[in-house]
């Protein structure tokens, strides 16, 4: 049984566009899982424990074939992709990264799962979320412990800070002035923290918060913000369709991560049973052409390629759209270059690279993803801008939120841009990219430190 990572559940790679609950699975493997929990009542009579324990069983009793897939791709990773910094220039495309050689997904697959404090916060995560335990994927709680880890040091700051204002007592001005402060502090930006800051003003206008209301509804404040490119004609479900071609033009400067992230696409989009393929189009550095074809190997998808110097990367995609209409591939993946002699070439190439898409693929749903490194902060914003307008941007992808990233930033982004947030990185290895879910994201950034200790 497939599980389908664009839309997170088990089987869900189909073309029914039916909501995950009301999906008869017939499958009779589904069963596996202890049947003593009621469908419908898991998390509220149950209980978190019960929900958490099911969970584990379930992916217990999946464990077996995993780990031989896992096994498989390890021998690929041992060729790394330099960082940008090193490739950049001409010369050494075959520079050996030892770190990345050890990548931990082997170890993280073949770990025993125990019912810790991680693994009960990313329980409480997903079964908030209506999710059945039955239904959950080992990798969704590893990645959840990921993400909120990678946004530690904004939520340790962010949360201490705010349950000591609001523990004084009702919201007054000061107080919100602090919450203000400490937005800005975590590279929410301006226009979204003005934002925030008026919502929560009108609330606290209404009525008086205690401590913990404050935070529920801040929580609140924020996912609506987040949420809300889905209220203005973006589609909230974001996943390739089957049976027709889907071409993704990933964008974005240098080093930000876009071929990282075709990596990690290509890895969702063939676990979760997708043709996928890949465009080689950042043919200005040498070593572009190598590093997403390592990334090709490690996710098992074949990269379309111009070994020619100076090839045109119009012409690479030209060619890998041929390649992918005659092959039946569902997913095209176009990584592009992130930096040009100068900034206007770069523009002019993604423009002509997307007119080739429109004219050859006339019939194909395109996405143009903007992939921004969360740790520029502020100043990745303003690179956006440019391409906006270049490359008709429908989304963005945030990348590097395991660093010094100030996960705030996530808020700016899509304030200032207008554009849903569709996926979110939090490490350099294959695994390490999901789609964004602006719940998960707000319980990473706010949720107490007690709670898991507990
Ligand atoms: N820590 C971390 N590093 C990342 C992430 N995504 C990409 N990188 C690293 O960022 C560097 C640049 O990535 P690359 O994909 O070559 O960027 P590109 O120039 O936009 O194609 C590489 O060293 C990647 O390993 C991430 O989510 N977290
Ligand atoms: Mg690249």
């Amino acid at each position: 049984m497939v599980f389908n990572w664009f839309r997170r559940k088990f089987g869900g790679s189909g073309e029914s566009e039916v909501p995950a609950d009301t999906v008869a699975t017939p499958q009779p493997e589904a069963s596996a899982a202890p049947p003593d929990l009621e469908p419908d009542s898991q998390a509220a009579e149950g209980g978190l424990l019960n929900w958490a324990k099911t969970a584990l069983q379930s992916i217990q009793s999946r464990q077996n074939p995993r780990t031989t897939e896992t096994a498989e791709t390890i021998t690929a990773t041992e060729v790394s992709d330099a960082p940008p910094d090193a490739v950049s220039e001409a010369p050494p495309p075959d520079i050996v990264h030892p770190v990345a050689a050890e990548e931990p997904e082997a170890a993280e697959t073949v770990a025993p799962v125990a019912l810790d404090a991680g693994f009960l916060w990313s329980a409480e995560v997903l079964a908030a979320q209506g999710r059945r335990p039955e239904e959950v994927d080992l990798e969704e709680i590893t990645w959840l412990q990921r993400l909120r880890q990678g946004l530690g040091k904004t939520r340790r700051g962010l949360v201490h800070q705010l349950r000591s204002i609001v523990g004084q007592g009702p919201l007054g001005r000061d107080a919100v002035e602090e919450i203000e402060m400490l937005l800005l502090q975590s590279d929410v930006g301006v226009k979204a923290t003005d934002q925030i800051i008026a919502a929560l003003q009108a609330k606290i206008r209404q009525e008086t918060l205690p401590a913990d209301q404050a935070i529920a509804y801040l929580k609140q404040i924020l996912r609506d913000t987040l949420d809300a490119p889905f209220r203005n004609g973006y589609a909230q479900d974001f996943a390739p369709q089957k049976g027709q071609l889907n071409i993704w033009l990933i964008a974005g400067v240098n080093g930000v991560g876009k071929t990282t992230t075709i990596g990690k696409l290509a890895h969702i989009a063939s676990q979760s049973g997708y043709r996928c393929l890949i465009a080689a189009a950042d043919t200005f550095r040498a070593a572009a052409t190598e590093q997403v074809k390592v990334w090709g190997q490690r996710s098992n998808v074949e990269v379309i390629a111009n070994p020619g110097k100076n090839t045109d990367p119009a012409a690479v995609v030209f060619d890998a759209i041929g390649a992918a209409q005659a092959r039946g591939t569902e997913l095209l993946l176009v990584d592009t270059a992130g930096r040009l002699q100068n900034k206007a070439n770069l523009m002019e190439e993604l423009k002509k690279i997307r007119r080739i898409i429109d004219k050859k693929a006339s019939n194909a749903t395109i996405e143009s993803l903007l992939v921004l490194d969360a740790t520029l902060g502020q100043n990745g914003l303003r690179q956006a801008q440019v391409f906006a307008e270049a490359a008709q941007l429908t989304g963005v992808i945030l990348t590097k939120l395991d660093g010094t990233a100030k996960g705030g930033v996530a808020l700016a982004v899509v304030q200032e841009l207008g554009l849903p947030i569709r996926f979110v990185g939090a490490g350099e290895g294959i695994k390490d990219l999901r789609p964004f879910s602006s719940f998960e994201f707000v319980e990473a950034l706010l949720s107490s430190e007690v709670e898991v200790a507990a």
